[in-house]
């Protein structure tokens, strides 16, 4: 029964999108009468965390948009409602995009006075190779091609191959799980094994070990 489970929960974690980074929680501080950066990047998923400063004055995180408030009852006249002394409040961004906020008292939307914007970039999910073929590619070769079978290939991806000799002639991303990568390779490459790498502009790579032999 253990080792049933043991094979369920790795079929769970098999499943999920390799991620290059987990999720984070990140600082503002409501420091003076601003936000403090006034612009931070995320990725989808992380959390900011305003910190009010040792202050009384009353502030407020509102966005714009009013997707999220930490008080949404604060006002001039009410400033109980509002962030006091040392408060803190926090905030999970689960959708890419880029967020205003302001406080009710000092600023407006459309960042007018203390206001600010978290930037939510979608998270990197990386490429994949299920397979390189051919499996060998003969010394002295000037055309020959590779069939790189994977996912998540997106459009100006690069393609690097390990060690000295081989030269990409062109590179083909005939769709987001098949690239073609047509090489020449030299008379004095080396006759070894060769890792490939797939890089996404976004930074998601991935590299499959001793993808071909030059032969
Ligand atoms: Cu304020």
């Amino acid at each position: 029964m253990l080792a049933l489970a043991a094979g369920l929960s790795l079929l769970v974690v098999a499943a999920a999108p390799d991620r290059v980074s987990a999720a984070t929680t990140k600082t503002v501080n409501i420091s003076g009468f601003s936000f403090s950066p006034a612009t931070i990047t995320i990725n989808v998923g992380d959390t900011v965390k305003w910190v009010h400063d040792a202050s009384a004055t009353p502030h407020s995180v509102t966005a714009d948009n009013g997707s999220f408030d930490s008080s949404p009852g604060c006002s001039f006249s009410n400033s109980s409602a509002c962030l006091g002394a040392n408060a803190t409040y926090s905030h999970a961004f689960n959708t890419a995009g880029s967020f205003r906020y302001y406080c009710h008292i000092h600023g407006a939307p459309g960042g007018m006075g203390m206001s600010g914007t978290v930037v939510v970039h979608a998270a990197v999910v990386k490429p994949t190779i299920t397979s390189v073929k051919p499996a060998t590619v003969m010394h002295g070769a000037t055309g020959a091609v590779l069939t790189v079978i994977g996912t998540n290939f997106k459009p100006g991806v690069k393609v690097k191959i390990s060690g000295t000799g081989i030269t990409i002639k062109a590179l083909t991303r005939v769709s987001a799980t098949k690239l073609t990568v047509k090489i020449a390779v030299a008379g004095t490459a080396a006759k070894t094994a060769r890792n490939l790498t797939v890089t996404n502009t976004d930074t998601g790579t991935v590299t499959k070990m001793a993808a071909f032999k030059v032969v």
